[in-house]
């Protein structure tokens, strides 16, 4: 029977050494064979055939788990081999798109106002004096239209200066009360280290009838939106003048970059001018129609925000399309 050792080391998989296991240790196997075999051992040599029968199977055994365990460590080799990954292999990086950084930054100006029912209108870019300068109490002789210097098609017609014109085209079509922002893009002729002639604004306008709609209604609403966009800051509102507005205000945040100690980017005053708002002009009123209603208003500019909330110190790198700033927001 010796000759099963050899037919053990000769095994060449997992499954054949299996079927040789059982065809020796299996319980109609060569060995239970020769154990049911010692009855017809004579008494006088059973002792000694028996020694032999057990040593026989000691070294079976053996041979046995010495093969298994060598081809059990050949099939996790051929494993490992058919499965190995060569972390070396070049792979192009998957391309992810993503929204600019100040696109982004529109959003969350918009997710604000959504989230307070606010309707989101738009408009078109190219407009006319009258929904861009006249109805928002800008007459032509007014000087307050050099604050805005336009770009003017030859028919009379203009790139918007601001996103105003789409709530003088809400109010227009729709009655009171309304509540509304008006996001997108923006011209003026103005390229200087912190001007480009496109920008983006959002604006904001809410309408009811006289009475309802209140200064007090504006500064709770601009504080609170604020401060989801800047976290802790403090907040003052500053007398200030626009055409379209009576009273207004510019609206400053404590500088995010000094706590407000004072710095070159708050230009040492502690503070950063971020918005500004005020109560809409009777004027504007007038010249879209509207009667009793009382009503505030706000304007502010996203590329300036997007500076601030991401701390990025230079306008120009918002649009050199440079992938190294790019990749960053993603
Ligand atoms: C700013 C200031 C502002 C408005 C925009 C507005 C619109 C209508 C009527 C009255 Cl239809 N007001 N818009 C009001 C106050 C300020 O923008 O600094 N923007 C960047």
């Amino acid at each position: 029977m010796e000759h099963w050792i050899d037919k053990i080391d000769a095994a060449d998989s997992l499954e054949e050494l299996e079927s040789i296991r059982i065809a020796i240790f299996g319980k109609k196997g060569e060995l239970a064979r020769a154990f049911a075999d010692m009855k017809n051992v004579p008494a006088e040599e059973k002792p000694k055939v028996a020694k032999e029968l057990n040593l026989l199977k000691h070294s079976l055994t053996q041979a046995f788990e010495k093969r298994k365990a060598t081809l059990e460590a050949k099939a996790l080799e051929e494993r490992l081999k058919a499965e190995a990954l060569d972390v070396s292999l070049y792979t192009p990086r998957p391309q992810s798109g993503a929204l600019h950084p100040v696109m982004q930054t529109m959003d969350r100006i918009i997710e604000y106002f959504t989230d307070l029912n606010f309707a989101v209108e738009t408009g078109p870019l190219v407009e006319d004096e009258f929904h861009n300068f006249e109805a928002l109490n800008l007459p032509d002789y007014h000087p307050a239209r050099d604050m805005q210097d336009t770009f003017y098609f030859k028919d009379g017609k203009l790139l918007r200066t601001h996103t105003s014109p789409v709530q003088i085209r809400t109010m227009m079509e729709q009655k009171p009360p309304i509540r509304m922002i008006s996001p997108g893009a923006v011209f003026r002729r103005d390229f200087d280290l912190t001007h480009t002639p496109q920008f983006h604004q959002v604006e904001g306008l809410m309408v009811d009838r006289k009475g309802n709609v209140s200064f007090a209604n504006l500064k709770w609403i601009l504080e609170d939106f604020l401060h989801t966009m800047f976290g802790e800051v403090d907040i003052r509102f500053r007398p200030s003048f626009f055409p379209f507005t009576e009273p207004s205000a510019e609206v400053d945040i404590s500088c995010i970059f000094c706590e407000g100690k004072g710095c070159r980017v708050c230009s040492h005053t502690g503070w950063l001018e971020v918005l500004g708002c005020g109560m809409v002009d009777p004027n504007v009123f007038k010249a879209v129609g509207y009667e009793d209603v009382s009503g505030y208003a706000f304007g502010l500019g996203v590329e300036r925000f997007a500076m601030l909330i991401h701390k990025i110190p230079d306008l120009r790198s918002l649009f050199e399309g440079d992938l190294r700033l790019l990749e960053q927001f993603q």
